[in-house]
């Protein structure tokens, strides 16, 4: 018997992905965690109906929530990152030497779990001593500190559910006062394909607080429309004037210095969403 898993991006659409295995399925305090293994992507995390990441294309995303912003600035040595309990983002952001220190606040330690458990691969650096993994709400923890953090990374859910509070004014104008005088943070902001409402607004929120705000985007097969988007809010650095020679060779799948400075040049619609044509 074929298995199939579907995930209703919209109303009107969806995609479909064959099921070798369910490895694991629960509802936690917060939501449903599922655990696929899937033929085409390998090892899948689903939460509430949502594909969040599979093992085939999970680099894409991880390295693009993790390096534009940590090249972006010249010396990051205290980050963090709010949601993202897979620890993908972690392990990125491990990758740049400097970091001292790295927060993971996820809001459900099942995630964690369930990550640890069947994706070594992408949780692999949480043990790592210079990561420190926090069970809490991020809005809470981010309220609690100020003038603390270089690089700020919203690695959260859809704006339903656990994750609304990450899309508001209030959270920005608190992730401005804990990050450092010079600090930047960069968050999730779906598909511009069918989330234009919600990039349009938060851009502006975001430019309403930072004095550079830049949308970038990247192509995740398993996402809605597979386009996909980080907005970012910086204190003082552009990303755009980063000096070339700061970006140095990690070992990545996906970023590199081109994608870099190409991944802000926008399609005309875009721009348009952004109020920039
Ligand atoms: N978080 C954003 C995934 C959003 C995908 N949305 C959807 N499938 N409807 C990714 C978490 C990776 N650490």
């Amino acid at each position: 018997m074929e298995l199939w898993f579907t995930e209703r991006q919209t109303q009107d659409m969806a995609i479909t992905c064959k099921v070798i295995k369910t490895h694991h399925v629960e509802k936690s305090e917060f939501q449903e965690i599922s655990l696929l293994e899937t033929k085409q992507f390998g090892r899948m995390l689903v939460l509430d109906h949502a594909i969040q990441t599979t093992i085939e294309d999970e680099f894409i995303y991880h390295e693009m929530i993790t390096h534009v912003p940590l090249f972006t600035h010249p010396d990051p040595k205290k980050v963090a990152v709010i949601g993202g309990g897979d620890g993908g983002a972690i392990r990125e952001a491990l990758k740049h030497p400097g970091i001292e220190k790295a927060y993971l606040v996820e809001i459900d330690g099942r995630v964690v779990e369930v990550s640890r458990e069947y994706l070594p691969e992408i949780s692999c650096a949480l043990d790592d001593e210079r990561a420190e993994v926090l069970i809490e709400d991020g809005i809470k923890f981010i309220k609690e500190h100020k003038d603390e953090f270089d690089v700020i990374m919203v690695d959260s859910t859809d704006p339903v559910g656990p994750a609304v509070g990450l899309f508001t004014g209030d959270f920005y104008r608190n992730i401005f006062e804990a990050l450092k005088e010079d600090g930047l943070f960069v968050a999730q902001t779906e598909s511009p394909f069918y989330n234009k409402l919600l990039i349009s607004q938060v851009f502006s929120e975001i430019s309403s607080v930072f004095p550079i705000t830049k949308l970038y985007l990247y192509s995740v097969p398993t996402y809605p429309s597979g386009l996909w988007s980080f907005t970012m809010g910086s204190k003082k650095y552009d990303p755009l004037k980063v000096p070339r020679d700061r970006i140095q060779k990690l070992d990545t799948r996906y970023y590199n210095d081109q994608i870099h400075y190409a991944c802000f040049s926008l399609p005309e619609f875009v721009k348009k969403i952004i109020g920039q044509e």
